[in-house]
């Protein structure tokens, strides 16, 4: 089956997070962290930093990868394995760009409405500095109809 590599990385300092709203593509009206497709021979958190800059225009030097979760959809056969990555610091100032709108959150104002409904999951966990795995099956875009998720000690 084909799999798909991607990285979603979130900046977690002084108690708010760091989100974008998606402004054009897969997740579009979405907060989300920042990521996307890790490319042929990319190391995975090469391309969560690449992602971050792009996506966000920050530098962050230390990434933490704290999950994996495999997302599938009803009658699509891809699977999207996303890497998550947390950072407590980074260089620059987060900007507006083509594809995200930055925005700080304190974490007890997370918008779950406004997002991937897999998120209010496994964010506790990320709040919480767990690692975790699992996996989400959807049909369309808004319906969880199975999922599993586990916290675990080593990825
Ligand atoms: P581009 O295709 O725009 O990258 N992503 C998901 N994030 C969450 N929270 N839930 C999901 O449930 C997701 N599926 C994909 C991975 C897409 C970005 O969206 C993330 C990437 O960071 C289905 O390059």
């Amino acid at each position: 089956m084909a799999k798909k590599i991607l990285t979603l990385s979130i900046i977690y300092k002084n108690n708010k997070i760091l989100l974008g709203m998606k402004k054009r593509g897969f997740g579009e009206g979405r907060w989300n962290g920042f990521g996307g497709k890790v490319e042929d021979k990319e190391d995975i958190k090469e391309a969560a930093r690449r992602e971050l800059r792009e996506e966000a225009g920050i530098f962050a030097k230390e990434l933490e990868e704290v999950g994996i979760i495999n997302f599938e959809f009803k009658n699509n056969p891809e699977i999207l394995e996303v890497h998550f990555f947390k950072a407590d610091n980074f260089e620059g100032e987060p900007l507006e760009t083509e594809e995200m709108k930055p925005r700080w959150f304190r974490v007890k104002e997370i918008p779950f409405e406004e997002m991937w409904p897999d998120d209010k999951y496994w964010i506790p966990l990320f709040l919480d500095n767990k690692r975790f795995k699992g996996k989400f099956l959807f049909r369309d875009m808004d319906k969880i109809v199975d999922f599993s998720l586990k916290e675990v000690t080593v990825l």
